[in-house]
């Protein structure tokens, strides 16, 4: 699991950033400078040090997005453009995205404030920017042709609006709609409350969900996907490659899951029950949350959930629609489970020799094997924990608990070591007779009867 990360300073300068040197500049007039990321690390932000106290959230992977003061106007300056994206160690997307990255940086504020968002396009056709689920004027919208004219490329428009209430909402293009999605186009705006006592928390995780269906070997998505994609991501990022979220024993968690992908996510957490305490239409009051341990996310809608992190551990949080554990993946393989594929290996040597048959036992073996791959590909499944392959891919990563963790600490702490007797383990006695590896129910090929 990758464990790189950076502390960026509260103006956000930081080893990663390039070229940021106006940031903190008060009354500039000009254009404020873009912001760079070049790295998929998580990028922690120090809590503001002038203005409402807040605590910033953690984008897995990602990182948010510097802003300026000008005259009491908080401005951003978004640059939507082609990006290289590291989806995994081994494995880079040609994606479109926002200033550097796809996902696109976190936008952060409070409730109260009045943004002004520059956004340059250095895209080859028109972009907007929606604002999903925020309170603004209807020609701040970003619906190209609704709104305002599409922003052609070379351009930058400006959209400006206060922030009338505080939650979490998503950003994106209503512009050559399906294209710009699919080629990787979104984030996420966190707006803080403006009362610190509103439902506060020590750890504030962001997800965004994403997918994209990249052949092996290339770079480039096929953008008419639109139900079998084979990458399955959490801010364009897969697993093992996707950061723990790291948390202090009794710390009050909340973590925020968007979707932008054609299909709804039911996010599973092992180890906890947990209630959503917002959408993105709002918080939900206290009365009306009930408890839960999947939540289904459903497409263009955003969830957050929170928990008070009693039980040490490393507890698996995953999408629970199997096929999205996983990495890389065709569709059209047959199953071969049961299958005795002895006499098709024979025949297959005869002419390939290193030939290997897969997934007569399960495809649990796919993991362990190191198989040639096209360059620019991971396998399905390749995590590894503490007790051998972790047989899942794509959106998974895991919660670690961990006691005596300092506050604004997200470095991974390793595996956990379970106490004496918390493990589950091997009966090493008599077994009663079972027979369901020879089974003919579970044998599908009958053995080859002898020629007599
Ligand atoms: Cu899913």
């Amino acid at each position: 699991m990758l464990n790189r990360r950076q502390l960026l300073g509260a103006g956000a300068a930081g080893a990663t950033l390039v070229s940021s040197q106006a940031w903190g500049k008060t009354l500039n007039m000009g254009l404020p400078e873009a912001a760079q990321m070049d790295s998929a690390a998580t990028a922690i932000t120090a809590r503001p040090s002038t203005g409402v106290d807040y605590n910033p959230v953690v984008t897995l992977n990602g990182w948010t997005l510097p802003h300026r003061m000008n005259n009491g106007v908080k401005e951003f300056h978004l640059v939507a453009e082609p990006v290289e994206r590291e989806l995994a160690d081994g494995m880079i997307a040609h994606l479109w995205g926002y200033n550097g990255q796809s996902t696109g940086p976190t936008i952060e504020a409070v409730e109260g404030d009045r943004v002004r968002i520059y956004v340059t396009n250095r895209l080859p056709e028109n972009t907007s920017v929606h604002w999903h689920g925020m309170i603004l004027p209807s020609g701040m919208d970003g619906v190209v042709g609704l709104s305002h004219p599409g922003i052609k490329p070379g351009k930058t428009f400006i959209y400006e609006f206060d922030l009338i209430k505080s939650g979490t909402f998503m950003y994106h293009p209503h512009a050559d709609e399906m294209v710009q999605m699919a080629m990787g186009m979104m984030g996420m705006f966190v707006v803080h409350p403006k009362d610190p006592t509103f439902m506060p928390v020590d750890r504030d995780f962001l997800i965004m969900l994403n997918a994209f269906d990249i052949d092996p070997g290339t770079y480039v998505p096929r953008i008419m996907t639109m139900a079998d994609f084979n990458l399955w991501t959490w801010n364009s990022r897969i697993f093992p490659d996707i950061d723990p979220l790291v948390v202090n024993r009794g710390d009050k968690v909340r973590v925020r899951v968007g979707n932008l992908t054609m299909t709804n996510h039911p996010i599973h957490m092992h180890g906890y029950d947990f209630k959503v305490t917002c959408t993105d239409g709002g918080w939900v009051p206290e009365s009306a949350q009930w408890p839960e341990v999947s939540i289904d996310i459903p497409v263009g809608a955003m969830r957050a959930y929170e928990f008070t992190a009693d039980h040490l551990g490393d507890w698996a949080i995953h999408c629970h629609k199997s096929h999205h554990t996983m990495n890389a993946m065709g569709h059209d393989v047959p199953t071969f489970i049961g299958v005795d594929k002895k006499q098709l290996t024979q025949k297959m040597r005869s002419f390939q020799p290193d030939y290997m048959p897969m997934g007569t036992a399960g495809m649990g073996d796919m993991g362990k094997m190191t198989m040639p791959l096209p360059d620019n590909t991971i396998p399905m499944m390749n995590g590894w924990g503490p007790h051998g392959p972790i047989e899942m891919g794509g959106m998974f990563s895991v919660v670690k608990v961990r006691e005596g963790i300092e506050a604004d600490d997200y470095e991974d702490p390793g595996w956990y070591e379970n106490p004496p007797g918390e493990q589950a383990y091997e009966w090493i006695g008599e077994l009663p007779e079972f027979a369901s590896n020879t089974s003919p129910k579970t044998i599908l090929t009958p053995k080859p009867t002898q020629k007599g």
